[in-house]
């Protein structure tokens, strides 16, 4: 069934003079056109060319990552995966933002996030080849496993930064979520719960423009993602998702106002997944070669490398070396992983209840005795 035309909050109704008791608006961040050219002035980290580089370098780290994931699971040895390709600028721009302390809640398409916040590759490719050591892992202990079910890391994030609030502590929790996700129950419910005890908390909702095969305009009649924060009484701001001075910034002022005590932000970064939903999917089944193709000029790795390239004197060879040097570090994770010791079949039946049920628990010895027998 084709939805009705979208009427996009237009207020049609005849009595136009009653007067207006609430107006709202929603900004729009961007400061590299596609090319890398900038179109106004940078914010002040911009100025430190090293930390800008090393933005790119976690970019260039998720994508030579992803890449050889997806291959891994082509040769049937990783389960299924969710690459970043081309919305690595929104993972690496929002965890860049966040202190070592503050708490990520990340969905499953952000191993750029994790991979930054200091997650080895190891023990990212452990967890997607199915074995729960990986989420034991090596990175922040305090982060969030990566969150399957579709938006449910939102009410656990409004419960994090309720616990930040409650204990007195200057630490903010940064949950990212999809365009599909606003449209759950669990997220306005987190954003309402957030707006009303100002809980120092960031939705970060990485609009790829798809979820699976349900494009944007079929998620939602509205005009932003961004204004549905407004609805629960705080402040949302659109961003351009694949310029990552964009992203930062927008992160980089609203965990602050959450760590000042100032409550909650949402925080749309528009972007588009070049890649398949997944690598149990075929995007070319529901969405035209042009489209994807159309994209690929807006590319944040590209972008980034055009402003280092114009502004910041980047020579073919910083560039050739960081390439190089991220593919050697995505084989050397590679062949930790394959070298791991498998588990041990009995602990398919760890770390998911507290108490194991009996029923679980007699398979379990049954699975140990087996091993032993
Ligand atoms: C609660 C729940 N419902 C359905 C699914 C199946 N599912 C997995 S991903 C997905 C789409 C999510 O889209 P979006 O939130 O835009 O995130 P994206 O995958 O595009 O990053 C769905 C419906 C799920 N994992 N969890
Ligand atoms: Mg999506």
């Amino acid at each position: 069934m084709v939805p009705p035309e979208a009427a996009v909050g237009q207020d049609t109704r005849a009595d136009q003079d009653l007067p207006v008791i609430a107006e709202f608006a929603v900004r729009r961040r961007a400061y590299m056109a596609p090319d890398g050219t900038l179109l106004r002035d940078l914010p002040e980290f911009a100025g430190d060319r090293e930390s800008v580089v090393s933005m790119y370098r976690g970019m260039m780290l998720a994508r030579a990552f992803d890449l050889k994931a997806v291959a891994l699971q082509r040769t049937g040895r990783l389960g299924t995966y969710a690459t970043s390709l081309g919305q690595e600028a929104v993972a690496v721009g929002v965890a860049s933002a966040m202190q070592p302390a503050d708490v990520l809640l990340p969905s499953y398409r952000d191993n750029a996030a994790l991979l930054w916040r200091g997650v080895t590759m190891e023990d990212i490719l452990l967890f997607w080849g199915g074995d729960e050591r990986g989420s034991n892992w090596s990175g922040p202990k305090q982060d969030f496993p990566f969150c399957i079910p579709v938006g449910s890391q939102a009410p656990h994030a409004a419960g994090v930064a309720y616990a930040f609030k409650y204990r007195q502590q200057a630490r903010v929790a940064v949950c990212i979520l999809g365009d599909g996700a606003t449209s759950k129950g669990d997220v306005a419910e987190a954003m309402n719960f957030a707006g009303v005890w100002k809980l120092p908390v960031v939705f970060l909702v990485n609009n790829n423009q798809w979820a699976i095969s349900v494009p944007l305009e079929r998620q939602t009649a509205a005009q932003t993602l961004a204004q549905k924060a407004i609805a629960a009484g705080f402040c949302g701001e659109q961003v351009d998702g694949n310029d990552i001075f964009a992203v930062h910034a927008a992160a980089e002022t609203a965990i602050a106002a959450a760590r000042a005590g100032k409550g909650p932000s949402l925080i749309e970064a528009v972007t588009y997944r070049l890649g398949d939903h997944t690598t149990a999917d075929d995007a070319s089944r529901y969405r035209p070669a042009e489209e994807v193709k159309e994209h690929w000029k807006e590319d944040p790795i590209a972008r980034l490398r055009g402003y280092l390239i114009s502004r910041e004197n980047w020579s073919k060879a910083e560039e050739e070396q960081i390439a190089a040097e991220c593919e050697q570090r995505v084989d050397a994770a590679i062949d930790r992983y394959l070298a791991a010791a498998p588990r041990a079949a009995e602990s398919m039946f760890d770390h998911l209840y507290a108490r194991l049920p009996s029923v679980y628990a007699a398979q379990r010895k049954e699975a140990e005795e087996q091993k032993n027998a």
